[in-house]
């Protein structure tokens, strides 16, 4: 960590990566804002003053053509989506201090101010490009509206993002073979005039923010080959009419060119907090205080503020390269960390709004689920980087172990023993062990904070309800009651507090379920309002008879759910034409290696001990993005494998599989998991090799 630990004396502000104004919110989008809240909320927790703030990112291609699609303009159309964004948030508990949008008047202003800084400062060049051109339809092609094959990896690519392979940004011109996506016309390459920003004026600086930058792993580490190569300018304007307007040198817009989309949505994460200070006064908020810097020599100074971002993984380029490139350029302070989220996916592959392969954000509501048990799900469900998918079995297994059975256990039978055998809280003081318990708690919140391990925010009430449960188990207060009264007093006082303990730190991830358990603890006001160190504080006196925080789902519910799941995917797969297509093509398309020229032994070939096995299990490794971890009946005992096979196979599918296994590889280990041998599969999409008749679980391969 490489910044003064939280809570600083400046004010900082979280934000979420802009959706796009462009179709219904689904469960992997929310992901990204559950997390921003969650990390705003835990800021808070600790004493750092923090605005949350986001917008809807109203421009680029594809808001255009969905617009012109539906004969609307495509401002009507994005206000829409912008409108059902601001109501579904708080829905889902997300509450941002200010929702804007990046066409409203405060980002045209702060996105013009930026240009123009650029401009004054000399990084603004022009230059001649090749970019795409549809002759049939007389239309420019950007972003979006083309599509080709990535210069860089070769797989397909859009105009502006090699979205299917490597993942990087692509400036015009740079994608090959272009076909319009309008009309799916062959596209031509003509010569136009554009705007860059000079990326490699940025060069030196954005190699020191980035060793200096924190968050994630993969935003710390993904943007060094980026920055450390040589930099490409980067081009700013667009032939569209949608967006916003390129300033021009004098301020007179240039005709025809506005702002390629990635200048001005993430300028909207400056003018969404300056419209929070336009709200609250400067007093209560001072946006200048978190964006603007006292002193550039002195980035990571103590008088500058705390920019944290969230994003999805995708983005990272946009906002650990380009970004700060950008502020610096404008003379704004740098982002004090990044964090990067993995992908929501359903069965190993991406949700698609299109397709309707997705759980709705609506949906999961009208299912009538309370939003922080999504909200849980999803924090604690797996380590922010990895990419997971949504399940509802695993959704209930959480609710009903974590929630229910631990957490909202403790809580309801320490609460419910107080109440019927004190009225509320026993006098007596906390004992020792469960005051320590309690501040190692608040420390490790603290800790996991600092060091943006969100998930261990999210788990430090469940270990301490872990600990409660043990601990009342343990002291069996029921029998004390009669034999040693001030005994069972006493254990009863400590559950009241870890239970108050509870609410304090479980507020970030699940603050309506905290606010409940606050409220059943006769405490005033909302536990948002209380201070990390008044979970040590004495509960009131007298509470009245608490009520279960969570109810158990039932396992027919999630048949139910599970089964219109299953459905929704198999329609989502049969319009997948294109899919099958593609994978068509690809087989086609494939040209073998050549061959060895190497000879072996037939010894050789006798050193590798290959034998049939029969997959047993095969369950993710949820760190890791491509392997599973196997078990495989090999006949003669049954061997434990780590194979690189994650999102290439269903692994609900495979056990049953007849496998051959090499069963003398060198042991090694991955992810913490042993892997005592190796399964033999072909080709990049690891097709499995199996046997042809039933020979033997165990039988040699020779
Ligand atoms: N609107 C959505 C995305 O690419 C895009 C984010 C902008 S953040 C400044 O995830
Ligand atoms: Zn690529």
């Amino acid at each position: 960590m490489s910044h003064e630990a939280f809570p600083t004396d400046n004010p900082a502000v979280v934000t979420v990566g802009l959706p796009y104004a462009n179709g219904d919110l689904h469960v992997g989008h929310l992901r990204g804002y559950v997390t921003g809240d969650t990390v705003a909320r835990a800021l808070r927790r600790v004493g750092q003053q923090t605005a949350f703030v986001c917008g809807s990112d109203m421009h680029g291609t594809p808001i255009a053509v969905n617009a012109a699609k539906e004969g609307v303009s495509p401002e009507a159309f994005a206000l829409e989506y912008h409108e059902e964004y601001a109501e579904t948030f708080p829905k889902f508990n997300v509450e941002f201090d200010n929702y804007g949008h990046t066409h409203d008047e405060t980002n045209v202003e702060t996105t013009q101010e930026f240009v123009r800084s650029w401009i004054d400062g000399d990084h603004v060049v022009e230059k001649e490009i090749q970019v795409a051109y549809d002759p049939a339809d007389d239309q420019w092609l950007p972003d979006r509206l083309v599509e080709g094959t990535c210069p860089y990896c070769g797989e397909d690519a859009r105009g502006d993002e090699c979205d299917e392979g490597c993942q990087r940004h692509l400036e015009p011109g740079e994608v090959e073979d272009p076909v319009s996506t309008l009309s799916g016309n062959p596209a031509e390459y003509r010569e136009r005039e554009h705007k860059f920003l000079r990326l490699s004026d940025f060069q030196d600086y954005l190699q020191a923010f980035i060793d200096r930058m924190d968050g994630t792993d993969n935003a710390k580490n993904q943007p060094r080959e980026w920055i450390e190569g040589e930099l490409q300018d980067l081009c700013i304007t667009r032939d569209m009419d949608w967006g916003i307007d390129y300033p021009g040198e004098d301020g007179e817009g240039e005709e025809d060119l506005v702002l390629y989309v990635w200048v001005d949505a993430p300028i909207e994460y400056v003018s969404s907090t300056k419209q929070y200070t336009d709200r609250v006064g400067e007093d209560a908020f001072d946006w200048e205080e978190v964006w603007t810097v006292d002193d550039e020599d002195e980035l990571t100074g103590e008088d500058n503020g705390e920019i944290v971002h969230v994003i999805g993984r995708d983005i990272i380029q946009h906002h650990a390269v380009f970004w700060p490139a950008m502020l610096r350029g404008a003379g704004y302070n740098e982002p004090r960390a990044i964090l990067a989220t993995g992908f929501v996916g359903i069965d190993g592959k991406a949700l698609s709004t299109s397709r309707n392969r997705a759980v709705w954000a609506d949906e999961y509501l009208d299912e009538g689920f309370h939003p922080d048990l999504f909200r849980y799900y999803m924090i604690n469900g797996s380590g922010m980087e990895t990419d997971v998918d949504f399940s509802w079995d695993r959704f209930a297994e959480r609710v009903n172990g974590e929630l229910v059975g631990n957490l909202g256990n403790f809580c309801y039978r320490s609460l419910l023993f107080a109440e019927r055998n004190y009225d509320g809280t026993p006098d007596a003081d906390v004992s020792d062990d469960v005051r320590e318990r309690i501040e190692d708690a608040i420390d490790e919140f603290e800790a996991a904070l600092n060091e943006y391990r969100v998930r261990d925010v999210g788990a430090v009430p469940i270990e301490l309800a872990d600990y409660g449960n043990e601990y009342i188990q343990r002291n069996e207060p029921w029998k004390l009651t009669d034999d040693d009264p001030e005994r069972a007093a006493q254990v009863i006082r400590d559950c009241v507090q870890i239970a108050k303990a509870i609410a304090v730190l479980m507020q970030p991830v699940m603050p309506e379920k905290a606010d409940a358990l606050w409220a059943q603890l006769g405490e005033d006001g909302s536990v948002e309002d209380a201070r990390l160190d008044e979970a040590l504080d004495a509960p009131p006196a007298t509470f009245d008879e608490p009520e279960e925080l969570f109810g158990q789902i039932e396992d027919e519910r999630i048949e139910e759910l599970n089964e219109k799941l299953a459905e929704r995917v198999e329609e989502a797969t049969e319009d997948g034409e294109d899919d099958a297509e593609e994978a068509n093509e690809d087989t086609m398309d494939f040209e073998p290696e050549s061959l060895t020229d190497e000879r072996i032994s037939f010894d050789d070939f006798g050193d590798l001990d290959m034998r049939v096995g029969e997959i047993e299990t095969a369950e993710p490794i949820e760190d890791s993005d491509k392997l599973a971890r196997l078990e495989v009946d090999i006949g003669v005992e049954t061997r434990q494998v780590v194979a690189g096979i994650k999102q290439l196979h269903d692994l609900a599918e495979l056990p049953g599989t007849r496998v051959v296994l090499l069963a003398n590889m060198e042991k090694a280990e991955l992810f913490g998991v042993e892997s005592n041998g190796m399964v033999l599969a072909a080709g990049d999409e690891a097709d499995l090799l199996t046997t042809h008749g039933d020979a033997p679980l165990g039988s040699k391969i020779q």
